[in-house]
């Protein structure tokens, strides 16, 4: 079996592993699955050759032999229900793991990917600091649900799961914004998952490929 996966060729984070190729990597790595990474340069990822994998020309994609995959999601739950390693054996602690999944995804990520909008689309404009103020109000009502919820565990349901992955993936976006920090058991446990091993192997070969884009 070869995967390979698509990634930027030079991250627009500056390496900070906050490109959603890095949480694919991570769950390859939880799982020990190796894979290739396809480089893409923005004027790349709208040609029709990309676009063929992937629709909306972004990344990342994934590659299985014949089976091709997009958003970030879909290919960690492939990954998996493939592996062991990222969800319960157990079906109805399963069910629940790919719930946080879900939760991360279509709960919590969308005001936090609203905010870096706002910032990098709307920033000149006069009514930005208001529309942030609204932004961040709707951030802190999630991450006060969640870390409610979340309370003193370590994890959202039992082991670290795929839910886990995408959660603290989701939540590492808002971590330059200094508000992740007005929740400490959330801070704590964004960094419970960067300091699991296959977080850091992950992080390190994105990481590469930026340096390497600038070093040309
Ligand atoms: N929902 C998609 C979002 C993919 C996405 O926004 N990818 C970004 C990089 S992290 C991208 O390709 N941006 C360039 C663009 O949209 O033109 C997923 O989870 O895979």
């Amino acid at each position: 079996m070869t995967i390979t996966i698509t990634a930027f060729e030079r991250s627009p984070d500056g390496g900070k592993g906050l490109a959603r190729d890095t949480r694919v990597r991570w769950a390859l790595e939880e799982v020990g699955q190796s894979y290739d990474v396809r480089l893409l340069s923005f004027k790349a990822m709208k040609e029709p050759e990309h676009l063929a994998l992937q629709p909306f020309g972004q990344i990342p994609t994934y590659e299985e032999d014949d089976l091709v995959l997009f958003e970030s999601g879909a290919i960690i739950l492939h990954i998996a229900e493939r592996h062991a390693g990222l969800l319960p054996r157990d079906a109805n602690a399963r069910a629940r793991a790919i719930t946080w999944m879900f939760a991360a995804l279509s709960t919590v990520e969308p005001p936090i990917v609203d905010r870096s909008v706002a910032r990098f689309l709307e920033g000149d404009r006069s009514w930005y600091e208001e529309r942030l103020t609204i932004v961040d109000e709707r951030i802190r009502t999630r991450l006060g649900e969640l870390s409610r919820y979340l309370g003193d565990d370590d994890w959202l349901d039992g082991a670290f799961s795929a839910g886990d992955l995408l959660m603290i993936s989701v939540l590492q976006r808002i971590k330059s914004s200094g508000i992740l920090d007005e929740y400490p058991n959330l801070s704590a446990y964004v960094a419970r998952g960067e300091a699991r091993p296959a977080y850091q192997r992950a992080f390190a070969d994105q990481l590469a490929v930026f340096k390497a884009a600038s070093t040309v």
